[in-house]
């Protein structure tokens, strides 16, 4: 098999990552693209670093097991399947899936830190930065936390206060400029994801 094309996406927390990929996604067969994201590479919690207050800090590099996502990424560009076990963030109740990685022509890797780490940056063929307004992230994460994180408001507002946006301009925002393609997400994403589609396409038929 032909080495894969390996495409990777960032941006900052809640910037519609996970949605631009769900639609993107959604126009391929499963055999023709695998997608590895980094949120099942969090450490487990009690690795987790912790803040002056004493609250868990998910949004530091040092929070992600990135050799083993180096790792896994290449095993799948060698053609070798990857099998590894679902993050179920703040639900403790939810029994984790374990999740199968194929080799595909079209690999993509996600998350808010896959340019910071070059043993991850050097493996991507293709650099796309997701990027929203501030106040448009809080929104969504206001929202998405609350539903499918389970975390109340208070927890949201601090970590994104003091976590959040603190990375946000440390570790993420600096590679944007390092970035090949940028994708404003405001208010709608949909021209700049049928642009990313039909070269993506054309890449997993090659
Ligand atoms: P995206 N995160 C959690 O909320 N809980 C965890 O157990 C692990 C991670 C959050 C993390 C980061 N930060 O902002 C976000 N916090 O997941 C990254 N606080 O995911 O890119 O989908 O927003
Ligand atoms: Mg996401």
């Amino acid at each position: 098999m032909k080495k894969p094309f390996i495409v990777g996406i960032t941006g900052g927390s809640a910037s519609g990552k996970t949605l631009f990929l769900e639609r993107l996604l959604s126009s391929f067969d499963p055999g023709e693209v695998c997608l590895i994201s980094q949120d099942n590479y969090y450490k487990p919690r009690h690795q987790q670093p912790v803040d002056a207050q004493g609250i868990h800090n998910f949004d530091t590099p040092f929070s992600i097991d990135f050799e083993q996502y180096a790792t896994d990424i290449r095993k799948i560009q060698e053609g070798e399947i990857v099998f590894r076990e679902e993050y179920t963030f703040n639900n403790a109740a939810k029994k984790p899936k374990m999740l199968t990685f194929s080799p595909a022509p079209v690999v993509v890797v996600e998350g808010i830190f896959v340019l910071y780490y070059p043993e991850l940056a050097d493996l991507l063929d293709l650099k796309i930065f997701i990027d929203a307004k501030d106040h448009i992230k809080l929104k969504r994460r206001i929202i998405r936390d609350k539903v499918e994180r389970g975390y109340d408001l208070d927890d949201v507002l601090y970590r994104y206060e003091m976590h959040v946006m603190p990375t946000y301009e440390k570790y993420i925002e600096p590679f944007k400029s390092e970035s090949d393609l940028i994708v404003t997400n405001n208010q709608s994403f949909d021209r700049a994801l049928d642009v990313i589609r039909t070269y993506l396409r054309a890449k997993s038929g090659q």
